[in-house]
């Protein structure tokens, strides 16, 4: 579909870019594929059996996405990489937002996600990549640091095509058909895998020791896509069939309670290890992995901090063992201690805890009696669904970094968080989630009134 100008619509770039990730990585991790059907044919079934949530879907235009919908991850390891990443995720419509430090939990990057930023674009593709920037500053050991700079220093992780094409694409603002299709055919191939480490394995080995991370980040060619992961619309159903599928998933679904429908719930499989050549010489590299995820409610500021407040308390009373042998005890304390999150969307609301999209009911067809929102709630001409959480959580995030790359005990120490730092690597400021969340939920409102 192309635009009056004869540019084709940065969207629909995004989605076709979503697309081609995706083949791409069926071919390079073949369990991904059997994720995705499993998914597909779960959210197919959830769809059938509930006919008032399709409905639902369909009027606030979130049906369609669904099938569609995953996120990817992927690591840089300089700013100059990051500020020429986030041109590449312009062109599709892609903007940073929000700031998430993982040195938190002992990772030595802070981070960002690209994505869509309003309601139409989302619903027409809410692809998104969690971006990570490694803090050089952070890898302890002098000469491995030094060397890491200097590696980093000297690559290049895009083609000479794709500059030439995001060069294109801001002066003429847009691209045709033949240019969005070298365009998504060069910026793919910038996210894929490759065999032929860019270092030796000795070097290698000792980054790893230093950080697994810091490994994956500076040791190889590009910042090959470290997992896509689809969305789901029930998470316990799949993580409960995935080892019948040869899938090794975690013990625990990451994130709130079944029972709490908010932000995001999370569970993934163990990375696949595979073959690297170190400058001729064998060797093995674990960072890949699948992820699936539910996506609820989008917090406010005050329900995020409650989330936060009640999944600390949780911390502090139990911490889910590596080998699953405390799973369900668990579940059963994380299940109880949010139960003072409120239940259901309408008391969330009240509450002012959760985001959300209204919409005119069949029965406002005619038009509104009204305009006050809450008596127009209760008299069925007005109805709402939460805004859908489009962001990640960090320590949800931190926890996917620590079980899949090889766990490492760190001293703890304290890092300050440095999002002015990270801003100026980006060359640009990350937009606020919530702003972005309070926009839609007035926009929505907007049109529920409009004349
Ligand atoms: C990024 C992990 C973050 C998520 O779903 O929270 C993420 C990474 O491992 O590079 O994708
Ligand atoms: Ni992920």
């Amino acid at each position: 579909m192309t635009e009056k100008n004869g540019f084709v619509s940065s969207d629909d770039i995004r989605a076709r870019f979503s697309r081609a990730m995706s083949i791409m990585y069926k071919t390079e991790v073949p369990a991904y594929g059997d994720l995705l059907e499993l998914v597909a044919k779960t959210n197919q079934k959830v769809l059938d059996q509930n006919p008032a949530l399709k409905d639902k879907l369909a009027r606030t235009d979130n049906l369609d996405r669904i099938n569609e919908e995953r996120h990817g991850a992927i690591r840089l390891g300089s700013a100059k990489e990051l500020k020429m990443m986030a041109r590449v995720f312009r062109v599709m419509g892609m903007h940073p937002v929000a700031y998430y430090d993982l040195t938190q939990a002992n990772v030595p990057v802070h981070s960002t996600a690209f994505r869509a930023m309003d309601q139409e674009s989302l619903s027409k593709s809410p692809f998104r990549v969690f971006t990570s920037l490694l803090r050089c500053e952070l890898i302890k050991d002098e000469v491995l640091r030094k060397r890491a700079e200097d590696i980093l220093a000297m690559r290049d992780i895009f083609t000479p095509r794709l500059y030439e094409l995001v060069d294109i694409a801001e002066s003429q603002n847009g691209l045709n058909e033949d240019q969005t299709e070298e365009f998504i055919k060069e910026a793919t191939y910038t996210f894929k895998w490759h065999e032929d480490a860019a270092v030796d394995k000795a070097f290698y080995e000792a980054m790893k020791a230093e950080d697994p991370r810091a490994a994956d980040i500076v040791c190889f060619k590009g910042p090959h896509i470290n997992h896509l992961t689809p969305r789901t619309l029930e998470i316990d159903t799949i993580h409960a069939e995935m080892p019948g599928h040869g899938m090794n998933a975690k013990n625990v679904v990451e994130g709130p309670p079944p029972t709490r429908p908010i932000l995001l719930r999370q569970t993934s499989f163990k990375a696949l290890t595979e073959k690297v050549s170190f400058e001729g010489e064998e060797g093995l590299h674990t960072a890949r992995f699948g992820e699936i995820e539910q996506r609820s409610a989008a917090l406010t500021r005050k329900g995020r901090a409650l989330y936060d407040e009640i999944l600390n308390e949780v911390r502090a009373a139990i911490t889910p063992a590596p080998d699953g042998s405390n799973a369900s005890k668990y579940m059963d304390i994380l299940k109880q201690k949010f139960e003072r999150f409120p239940e259901s969307y309408d008391e969330m609301r009240k509450n002012d805890l959760a985001y959300f999209q209204y919409y005119r009911t069949q029965k406002a067809e005619r038009g509104l009696p009204s305009d006050n929102l809450e008596q127009l709630i209760s008299d069925g001409y007005v109805d709402f669904i939460p805004l859908v959480y489009e962001d990640f959580l960090p320590v949800s995030a931190a926890g996917i970094f620590a079980s899949n790359a090889s766990d490492k005990t760190r001293v703890d120490e304290f890092v300050s968080s440095s999002q002015e730092e990270f801003e100026s690597a980006l060359g640009q400021k990350v937009n606020s989630e919530f702003k972005l969340y309070e926009d839609m939920q007035a926009a929505s409102l907007d049109k529920v009134f409009a004349k």
